[in-house]
């Protein structure tokens, strides 16, 4: 007879990422198919690249530099440009995604055969956190998915949409294992890559993030770059107890941390770069949109993140995103710096 604990791992083994997709939706109409379809080659791209970091060190392709300078003014590392390919090859012949955009290429990619109107456009960092990929840390993959409002498929105005607008978001992490989070506006679901069937398995549902936490990430190495607020921040949380420091150098994984523990993320910007360093429609939006779904707060300082038009495709924002109370903290101690001029 079959135990409860395999009945119990069987039930779990056939909730895989495509089942939860289509059982989002009250029926199964072609808007479900559409998106139980789109997730699946945005997860098989996560599986093609979470299968070449496995082998990193082993083949040739996965470490180092090409060499190259990307758009951002960043050196691109091969596994840039794999993972860059992945997104390219896995979505190109779907008929779902009319166009893309990523960090890694200064004009978004066209795919003329898949662009009727209405269809979707995919923003996508394929590798957030490069430069931990050399030392076998954590990295990630984040993704966007808007409409694609206009006919023109050269012009990129019509991408040019607030993150409020988001259709999808989520990420993929590849750490101790490989893991993806997404939400369709319905919540935030956390799928873990079971490698034996190749299939991303719900482990955590609904997600919540925690209304405060300890953890504060920021990287404290720019402090003499921060405004006098921001720096009056920091001092503040290091004269509290029970704060915490933690990070690791990519976005994905320290949001990560904090979706599921708490806490705040921040990368403001700096005297030589006021809008920090993150770019808002392909790393700061999609995490805006999972968090806010989860509870949480994503700002500028000033602005919601999901509120903020965009200007350009790759321009940058600050980002001050986690746990309400502790989002709320650094708000107040801005404001009360911009209003009093003293420090919190
Ligand atoms: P790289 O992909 O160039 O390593 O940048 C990663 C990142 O965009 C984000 O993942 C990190 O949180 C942030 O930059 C780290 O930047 P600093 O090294 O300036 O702290």
């Amino acid at each position: 007879m079959t135990s409860t604990l395999s009945q119990a791992n069987l039930q779990r083994d056939v909730m895989t990422l495509t089942r939860h997709v289509l059982q989002s939706f009250p029926s199964y109409t072609a808007e479900a198919q559409d998106f139980a379809a789109l997730m699946g080659r945005i997860s098989l791209a996560g599986k093609m690249i979470a299968r070449h970091l496995s082998k990193a060190g082993l083949v040739e392709d996965a470490l180092g530099g090409t060499g190259i300078v990307n758009v951002q003014g960043e050196d691109v590392k091969q596994m840039d440009e794999y993972a860059n390919l992945a997104f390219i090859r896995a979505l190109e012949h779907s008929g779902l995604v009319c166009r893309l955009v990523s960090e890694e290429m200064a004009e978004s990619a066209e795919l003329p055969e898949n662009c009727s109107l209405g269809r979707f456009a995919l923003l996508f960092d394929p590798i957030d956190g490069s430069s931990n990929i050399d030392a076998d840390l954590s990295i990630g993959s984040i993704f966007s998915v808007i409409r694609a409002q206009g006919e023109s498929t050269v012009d990129d105005a019509d991408l040019l949409q607030p993150g409020a607008q988001q259709l999808a978001a989520g990420y993929i992490l590849y750490g101790p294992s490989t893991q993806l989070v997404y939400s369709l506006g319905k919540g935030v679901h956390l799928f873990t890559l079971d490698p034996g069937l190749g299939e991303f398995i719900l482990t955590k549902p609904d997600i919540q993030i925690p209304q405060q936490g300890k953890t504060y990430s920021i990287n404290e190495g720019n402090y003499c770059q921060w405004s006098g607020a921001m720096q009056s921040y920091i001092r503040w949380v290091h004269r509290r107890e029970g704060y915490t420091a933690r990070y690791s150098g990519a976005l994905v994984a320290d949001v990560h941390r904090i979706l599921l523990y708490g806490g705040v993320y921040l990368y403001p910007g700096t005297l030589a770069k006021p809008n920090g360093k993150l770019r808002l429609l392909y790393e700061a939006s999609p995490l805006a949109y999972l968090v806010e779904q989860a509870g949480g707060i994503a700002t500028n300082g000033t602005q919601g993140i999901l509120t903020i038009m965009p200007e350009a495709v790759h321009q940058r924002v600050p980002l001050i995103i986690g746990s309400p109370v502790n989002v709320q903290e650094v708000l107040t101690c801005l404001q009360e710096q911009a209003a009093t001029g003293a420090a919190c």
